[in-house]
C-alpha cells in the first residue's frame, strides 16, 4: 500500500489549514452513486479530491480532518466516515471495507460508520474556528452542514461556539494536486503509454469502410486489455466532416477514402488521465491540402513545445502555436494578407479562430481538464491584470493545436471538412518537458509508414 503518500497529503493539507486560521475542520465527501436509468447505475467513479487524500475508492464515504493550534505548531486527526460492513448487501454490491478494518488498511487514525456522520459532525464542529468545505457543492451538502451548524448552535447556551468562518477547502487541495509527485507522474507515464498504443492500433485497423464506432472499440479494447479501468473521457471518432466538430462523439459516420480520422482518446489508469489526438488518412495517404495543413498544425505544436518549461507562463506555448498556425493560414490562403494585413493584425483581431478557436493546453491529471488555477493568485490585481501562471516543475498540460476548416464560399473547396488537432501530454521538469505520450508517431511520413506496414 502506498498509505505514506496519502498521510503526507493529509498533512500538507492541514498545514495550509493551519497557516491559514490556525485551527480548522475539513469535509470533503466522496462523489455519489448515479444512476443511468431505471434501476441501472453509471460504473462508479470517485471524487478525484477525496481520492487524492485518500486512496479510498468505495462511494458513501466522507473524509474529516480535524486541524487543532498547538503550541506553535498543529495537530490532525483524521476521520474516515465509510460504509458499515453488510453481509446482506455485501452479497449484491461487493466486499465493503469498513470503518473496523478502515485504519489499518487505508493508515488513517480514526474510522466510523457513515451512519454517524451527522452526529459526530455536530460534535466536532464546536469550537472550531473554521469550516473548510466545497462551497455551493449541492443543495444536499448544504443541507446537512445547515444541520450541523443548526446542532452546534442549539448548544450555545452551555459555552459551546459554532464556527465563525466558511472557508473553500477545494482551493487549497487544488493547488496542491497542480504539482504531481514522482508516484502521481509514474501512473500517467503509463496512462499516457496505454492510450498511445490504443491509438497505434486504431491506425493500424482502420480501413475506408469501416465506422466510426469500430474504432472506438478498438481503442477501447486496448485500454482495458492494458488494465486502465476506463476512458478519461467519452472517446472522439471523428471522419470527414465530423472532425470539424470539436465535442463529436464516436458515432456511426462511415470512414471513406480521401477523408481524414481525428481520434481524442485517452484512458483513465489509476485515477489518472491521459489525453492523445492524432489525425490520419482513412486510406493512409495524406492528400496534398490534408498533409499542408498537417505539417502547419504539427509545427505549430513542436513551437509549443519548445516554449513547455520552467519558468515561461501557461499562455506561452499557446502564444507560440498560435504564431504558426497564423503564418499557416496565410501562407495556404485561407487567410487573405491583402485584407488582414500582416501576421500580428490577424492574430491581434482574431481573425485565425475561424479555423483555431480553442487553446492549446490545460493542466491534467485525475481529472482530464485537471483542476488548478491559470491565473497568478496575486493579492491586489484585478481578474483581468492577473498573471499567467508560471510553468514550474511538476505541473502536466496537455499542447494540443488544430486547424479545422468548414465549407464556406470563400475557401478553397481542397480544404474543406478537414479538422486536424493533435495532442500531446507534457511533463514540466527542469530545462523543459517530456512528452509522455508520444508512443504513437506523430509525422506525417510515421503515420503513413504505420499504416502502411499494418
Ligand atoms: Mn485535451
Amino acid at each position: 500500500m502506498n498509505n505514506h503518500i496519502y498521510q503526507e497529503r493529509r498533512n500538507a493539507l492541514a498545514k495550509h489549514i493551519f497557516s491559514k486560521t490556525g485551527s480548522g475542520l475539513a469535509v470533503i465527501s466522496t462523489a455519489p452513486e448515479l444512476t443511468r436509468n431505471r434501476d441501472s447505475e453509471y460504473p462508479y467513479r470517485y471524487d478525484s479530491d477525496f481520492f487524492y487524500l485518500t486512496g479510498f475508492e468505495e462511494p458513501g464515504a466522507t473524509l474529516v480532518l480535524q486541524v487543532q493550534k498547538n503550541g506553535k505548531g498543529f495537530e490532525l486527526q483524521s476521520h474516515l466516515f465509510c460504509r458499515p460492513k453488510d453481509l446482506e448487501r455485501e452479497i449484491w454490491d461487493g466486499i465493503r471495507l469498513g470503518p473496523e478494518a478502515a485504519p489499518k488498511e487505508l493508515g488513517i487514525e480514526f474510522a466510523h460508520s457513515n451512519k454517524e456522520l451527522d452526529e459526530k459532525l455536530s460534535e466536532m464542529l464546536a469550537d472550531q474556528d473554521a469550516v473548510y468545505i466545497r462551497l455551493a457543492e449541492s443543495a444536499e451538502a448544504d443541507r446537512r452542514l445547515r444541520h450541523w451548524m443548526k446542532q452546534v448552535r442549539s448548544q450555545a447556551r452551555s459555552g459551546i461556539n459554532p464556527p465563525s468562518a466558511l472557508h473553500d477547502v477545494e482551493e487549497l487541495i487544488h493547488e496542491m494536486r497542480l504539482f504531481k509527485d514522482a508516484h502521481e507522474i509514474d501512473i500517467m507515464r503509463r496512462a499516457a503509454a496505454i492510450s498511445a498504443r490504443a491509438h497505434i492500433r486504431a491506425m493500424q485497423i482502420c480501413k475506408p469502410g469501416m465506422r466510426e464506432y469500430q474504432l472506438e472499440a478498438e481503442l477501447l479494447y486496448e485500454f482495458r486489455n492494458s488494465g486502465a479501468q476506463s476512458v478519461a473521457y467519452n472517446s472522439i471518432v471523428a471522419g470527414g466532416a465530423n472532425s470539424c466538430i470539436l465535442h463529436y462523439r464516436a458515432g456511426s459516420t462511415e470512414l471513406r477514402s480521401g477523408e481524414l480520422c481525428l481520434i481524442d482518446a485517452g484512458c483513465e489508469l489509476d485515477g489518472y488521465a491521459s489525453d492523445i489526438t492524432r489525425t490520419f488518412p482513412v486510406n493512409g495517404k495524406f492528400t496534398g491540402p490534408q498533409r499542408a495543413l498537417y505539417d502547419i498544425t504539427l509545427a505549430a505544436q513542436e513551437a509549443a513545445v519548445a516554449m513547455t518549461k520552467p519558468g515561461n507562463t501557461f499562455i506561452q506555448p499557446h502564444e507560440a502555436a498560435l504564431k504558426v498556425l497564423t503564418q499557416g493560414l496565410l501562407d495556404e490562403k485561407l487567410l487573405k494578407l491583402s485584407e488582414i494585413g500582416s501576421l500580428e493584425n490577424a492574430i491581434a483581431t482574431g481573425a485565425y479562430r475561424r479555423f483555431y478557436m480553442h487553446r492549446t493546453s490545460h493542466w491534467l491529471g485525475m481529472d482530464v481538464h485537471d483542476v488548478g488555477s491559470y491565473r497568478e493568485q496575486t493579492e491586489h490585481a484585478s481578474k483581468e491584470e492577473k498573471p499567467w501562471r508560471v510553468l514550474k516543475s511538476g505541473m502536466v498540460i496537455t499542447i494540443e493545436p488544430g486547424l479545422y476548416v468548414r465549407p464556406a464560399d470563400d475557401i478553397d473547396e481542397k480544404f474543406w471538412n478537414i479538422g486536424i488537432r493533435i495532442e500531446d501530454d507534457a511533463v514540466i521538469q527542469d530545462g523543459g518537458c517530456e512528452l509522455i505520450s508520444r508512443g504513437v508517431p506523430v509525422k506525417a511520413d510515421e503515420i503513413e509508414a504505420l499504416m502502411k506496414n499494418a
